[in-house]
């Protein structure tokens, strides 16, 4: 049969994807499970056919400068992909590929959970019974959070994790409000009796939650800035399970800090793995909930994305297009 491709896989995968590459591919595994080096990367993609990176590693231009002639593919194993030079990569004559669809759900659920968590108080009301585990008893005004349904939700970003977060959101009996670049098809907003704001200034200054569910691109850095964080009002809320750096961090954290904002639940950063310490802080005084990214993270979630790595390096093996190619400036 024809030679198999060597894929150099970045990061230790759940068994039964490193099985089923094995089975496959000559892959070449990460059985440390540590992010690889800038050198390492670097005696990666000089040798491989495929690169299978993710989130944690930095796939720029130089990086791809470097690439060997064989190098062809980088399969993500993640949607987002804006640690990847998709651009400098087309100019080499590599397709980039992604795991889109598969996490959406788990995504929207982890969002659902944070806008539940951070208005019912509930990191705050379960951590009463940790520790000595002592309470001193119910009272009518113990515990206190804010109602989320009836409530005005807007979504920044409305495509396949937002329509999904806007669907639960509809089931809780939020009502739907969203900012994308463009409106989405009719049948979409019907069903989900959402309503478009072409300004993100205005939907912010009339929302009770904000919901971040657009990708990283240079377009959407800092699109929650300081000024239009300063829009919202001083009851709301704001949820991030898309990318830190669509938020201005510093400027949330001043808002909360401040109290004009009413918390935050983030599981994305602007410098992951580094947090900033006034979050921490924040977190500290129950004023925000923080994960540590933990959106896509379940097992099936984690299986799919490697199917998606899968299909696509087969597809591209076998001389056919991958079905998940990113296009350079399409996302
Ligand atoms: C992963 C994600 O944590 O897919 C994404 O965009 O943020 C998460 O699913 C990560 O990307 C894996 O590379």
């Amino acid at each position: 049969g024809r030679k198999k491709p060597l894929v150099v896989i970045t990061r230790k995968l759940p068994d039964p994807v490193e099985t089923r590459m094995r089975e496959l591919f000559d892959a070449r595994l990460n059985i440390d499970d540590r992010a690889m080096t800038q050198p390492e990367l670097v005696a990666a993609v000089r040798e491989a056919d495929v690169l299978v990176p993710t989130i944690t590693d930095r796939i720029d231009a130089a990086l791809i400068e470097q690439a060997g002639p064989n190098l062809k593919l980088i399969a993500n194993f993640g949607n987002g992909v804006e640690h990847i030079d998709v651009q400098a990569a087309a100019k080499k004559g590599i397709t980039v590929t992604n795991t889109p669809n598969v996490l959406t759900e788990d995504t929207a659920d982890m969002t659902m959970a944070l806008m539940l968590t951070v208005p019912r108080r509930l990191i705050e009301g379960a951590n009463t019974l940790r520790g000595d585990g002592k309470w001193s008893g119910w009272s009518p005004t113990w515990m206190l959070g804010r109602r989320i349904w009836g409530k005005r939700l807007g979504i920044v970003g409305m495509g396949r994790i937002g329509i999904a977060v806007a669907r639960r959101a509809k089931a809780f009996g939020l009502s739907i409000h969203y900012h994308n670049r463009k409106r989405v098809a009719p049948a979409i907003e019907d069903q989900l009796e959402a309503t478009y704001w072409e300004s993100l200034d205005q939907m912010l200054a009339r929302m009770d939650i904000i919901s971040v569910n657009c990708p990283s691109t240079p377009a959407t850095f800092h699109l929650l800035s300081a000024r239009r964080l300063a829009l919202m009002q001083p009851t709301a809320y704001i949820v991030n399970t898309a990318r830190g750096d669509i938020i201005d961090e510093a400027a949330l954290i001043q808002m909360i800090q401040d109290g004009r904002l009413a918390g935050a639940g983030l599981d994305v950063f602007e410098h992951e793995p580094a947090i900033n310490p006034k979050l921490v802080r924040l977190a500290q005084q129950d004023k925000i909930v923080l994960l540590p990214h933990m959106g896509s993270a379940t097992i099936e979630g984690r299986i799919d994305m490697g199917d998606k790595v899968i299909i696509n390096i087969r597809v591209w093996a076998d001389g056919h297009r991958p079905p998940d190619r990113v296009l350079p400036g399409r996302v």
